[in-house]
């Protein structure tokens, strides 16, 4: 029996892929197909695909042209799998003439004609596109430009901020046709905000943009109040549109994978989860004004209770905050959870700098994330035994922002309202604990 080998990620499976299925069948008795998985595909620098690799297994088994389906997720895998099938040709699209020709000492290598005239890209590129309007033109907002110029089907097409001048120069130096002098002529602009402005504006923004049937996406802090959070919620759902906090770090790959990878026991039962994130920031910034909600528990406390509440839940018994204070603001913040089977403690700081890493300890071994762990590409997780650790290495393009940026322009396009990643209950727990902390319930202050 003559084996055929084939490999693609097929996003959005069209006439182009069956053309090149039937033209491999053809030249063996048995096809199989290799289709890539999201990180894999993320890896090698394809971030807008459409469909996820269950989705993009079912169109290509639903083509009834394929005897056996495998999952491709490493740069090398052709040639174990050549061996480990007994693969005697390997085909594959003209595109890559001569790209191949190194697998041609394990098996016959086959480029076979590509369709002219269509391709995933250009279906991609067909969809609709997203006008997004950026409210408040400061750092992050000049990270989010750039970084969403790498996501399909989305342009950035207004800016607004209350100082007119500021806005001008967002708009000249990233070329935005539109400078809003209001909110409303915004919101007039585009389908969707993206809030960058100071925290303590983020709830009236975002309420203001809901109301103008817009959709939201806000960077974190979200709010400082959980009746301003659930009331938002509501109102988004109310007008079926998203409002999706900018958490980057849910979006980013390693995290991804860190969550299942620990979800699924690799470390037993997880015991503890530390983690720090420190930003040393000028005593005059905006951040450290008490005035404007500054502060180090305000500014970054959101990250290091992404994992905590989703490693460890959303029901914690009670927390301690330990703050250094100066001006009326927390220069450094530790903070100690009580959960029924495990501790967590992380610490924040605009004034004090300590090493930025995270460390979660269970009952079989640990997982050690090193500086800056929050948009890390790395991680290893360590046993008693170290001949078994192991070693994790992941993507994180640029700034980061474009897999967060990703996932909003799909949940526009595609009507979803939840996001799987980090959810509604998580984001009411992240804010309920920046609102004990606001209210000084177990703050010691020194
Ligand atoms: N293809 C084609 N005609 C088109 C579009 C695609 O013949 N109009 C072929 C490609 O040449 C490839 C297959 O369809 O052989 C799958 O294409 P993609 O989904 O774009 O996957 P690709 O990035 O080419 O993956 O390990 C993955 C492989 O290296 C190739």
């Amino acid at each position: 029996m003559k084996k055929v080998i084939t490999y693609g990620t097929f996003d959005l499976l069209h006439q182009g892929h069956i053309n090149l299925l039937r033209r491999a069948k053809a030249l063996g008795d048995w096809l199989i197909v290799g289709v890539t998985t999201d990180n894999f595909d993320l890896e090698r620098g394809k971030m807008n695909t459409c469909g996820n690799v269950m989705e993009r297994i079912e169109a290509v088994k639903a083509t009834g042209l394929v005897d056996q389906v495998i999952i491709e997720e490493y740069k090398g895998q052709k040639i174990d799998d050549i061996r480990k099938y007994g693969v005697d040709i390997f085909a594959i699209g003209s595109d890559w003439t001569g790209y191949f020709d190194y697998l041609k000492e394990f098996c016959e290598v086959v480029y076979l004609p590509r369709t002219e005239g269509i391709s995933s890209t250009q279906l991609r590129q067909e969809r609709p596109t997203v006008r997004i309007g950026v409210i408040g033109t400061g750092s992050i907002a000049s990270r989010f430009v750039p970084e969403a110029a790498f996501v399909n089907s989305n342009a950035i097409v207004a800016a607004y901020n209350p100082d007119p001048q500021a806005a001008q120069a967002y708009c000249t130096r990233f070329g935005i046709p539109t400078v809003a002098h209001s909110p409303e002529e915004l919101y007039a602009a585009c389908d969707a905000v993206y809030i960058a402005s100071p925290h303590y504006t983020h709830y009236e923004y975002a309420r203001q943009a809901l109301m103008a049937e817009k959709h939201v996406l806000c960077e974190i802090p979200f709010v400082f109040n959980v009746r301003e959070a659930e009331e938002l919620f509501d109102l988004a759902d109310r007008k079926g549109l998203v409002l999706m906090p900018a958490h980057k770090t849910a979006w980013c790959p390693a995290y991804g994978h860190l969550f299942t990878l620990l979800k699924s026991g690799v470390i037993g039962e997880i015991a503890e989860v530390n983690a720090s994130v420190t930003t040393l920031t000028d005593e005059h910034s905006e951040k450290l004004d008490s005035q404007r909600l500054g502060g180090s528990m305000n500014e970054n406390g959101c990250f290091p209770l992404l994992p905590i509440l989703q490693l460890l839940g959303t029901g914690y018994r009670n927390i301690n905050f330990y703050s250094k204070m100066k001006n009326d603001v927390d220069m450094y913040t530790k903070a100690v959870f009580r959960f029924d089977h495990a501790v967590a403690s992380f610490q924040v700081g605009l004034g004090v700098k300590t090493e930025g890493n995270m460390v979660i300890s269970g009952t079989k071994g640990y997982v050690y994330v090193p500086a800056p762990w929050w948009k890390t590409d790395y991680f290893e997780v360590r046993y008693e035994d170290q001949n078994k650790n192991k070693k994790y290495f992941y993507p994180f393009a640029g700034e980061g922002l474009r897999y967060e940026i990703k996932e909003f322009v799909s949940c526009v396009l595609e009507g979803r309202t939840l996001q799987s990643k980090l959810t509604r209950k998580e984001i009411l727990t992240m804010t309920r604990v920046q609102e004990q902390y606001l209210q000084g319930e177990n703050v010691y202050k020194i």
